[in-house]
């Protein structure tokens, strides 16, 4: 299939495309809360006009030693909203993570809004749902989340238009939100002298990622991309989380253009095989798939997570 034959089928590309084009004048409000002991940046997104807003992958922070949640990350962005008087429609997830538990229950609970993520989180829980034999108290259709997104889905925060992208690889329910002229790419690629995310765990493709890797740069040049992660690459000592995409497609070390699926397949997963578990991936999973709610205390009313021994 040529490449203008693609393009012409791919309508939600097609539809966020123009969405970046005439955001020009309409620029969403983008402020991130970077957590350093995950590496991860939440987002909060907002009009200017309507001061409506949505929050983008918030943290809820957890030492395994002690089996302590905090809110030490989300405050800050508790204390955003409430500074900038925003209201909050949208607790936005683009993936169920496996290296931070979301905040976004803890969130919903102190701002309101609805939490959303993938429609292929169905999915993840049929494959986490067994792993943590989370027997049939726990559903697999999505319903923990107040909404699912397709591919090509557009909702609006205030007047910002938004279009929902899926983009699996790293997960089979990856999506990245287009808000204005800003594509939150979620674990798809992340800082050019980094590269791209890993495509190893359950349900993950490396070959998935490329495309959708190379979906989210047919994207205008001038998109501003806002990645998840910032893990400091060698010869860089400070972090940092956005680009565009004429950046991404002129340097990213694993995806520039001229890349071949082939070898970005191979690469990925070589590397993938020199990678440790992220640390949390064992309580972040089990959580995360319940829309970032504990699982349901036992009878003496306590909150247990499990650790399924040799599995991963
Ligand atoms: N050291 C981190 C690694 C987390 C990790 O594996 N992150 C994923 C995204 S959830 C990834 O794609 N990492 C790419 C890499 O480490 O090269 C941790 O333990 O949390
Ligand atoms: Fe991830």
């Amino acid at each position: 299939m040529g490449k203008v034959e693609k393009l012409m089928s791919d309508d939600a590309l097609a539809k966020a495309s123009q969405q970046v084009t005439a955001a020009r004048n309409a620029m969403p409000v983008i402020r991130a809360f970077f957590d350093a002991t995950t590496f991860t940046v939440t987002y909060v997104v907002h009009d200017a006009m309507t001061r409506r807003a949505a929050v983008i992958d918030s943290v809820l922070a957890y030492d395994p030693a002690s089996g302590r949640t905090s809110l030490d990350a989300a405050d800050p962005v508790i204390a955003h909203v409430e500074k900038e008087g925003l209201t909050v429609d949208w607790h936005l997830e683009t993936h169920a993570h496996a290296d931070h538990l979301s905040a976004a229950p803890c969130l919903q609970r102190k701002l309101g809004g609805k939490i959303a993520i993938g429609a292929h989180i169905r999915e993840v829980q049929q494959t986490f749902g067994k792993l943590f034999n989370a027997g049939a108290a726990f559903a697999h259709d999505g319903s923990q989340f107040d909404h699912l997104w397709e591919d090509g889905d557009s909702f609006s925060i205030g007047d910002l238009p938004v279009t929902v992208l899926h983009v699996p690889g790293h997960t089979p329910a990856c999506v990245a939100y287009v808000v204005g002229d800003a594509a939150f790419v979620g674990d798809t690629m992340f800082m050019p002298d980094y590269g791209t995310a890993r495509a190893d765990f359950p349900g993950g493709n490396a070959r998935q990622l490329f495309r959708s890797l190379r979906r989210l740069l047919e994207l205008p040049s001038e998109t501003r991309l806002f990645m998840c992660h910032d893990y400091l690459p060698e010869g860089r000592d400070h972090y940092v989380w956005e680009t565009t995409v004429a950046e991404q497609r002129r340097a990213n070390i694993h995806a520039h253009d001229g890349v071949s699926e082939d070898a970005f397949v191979a690469m990925r997963e070589a590397r993938d095989r020199t990678l440790d578990m992220p640390r949390l991936i064992l309580p972040s999973v089990q959580v995360n798939m319940r829309a970032g709610h504990l699982p349901p205390p036992e009878d003496n009313g306590v909150v247990y997570l499990k650790i399924p021994v040799n599995q991963l």
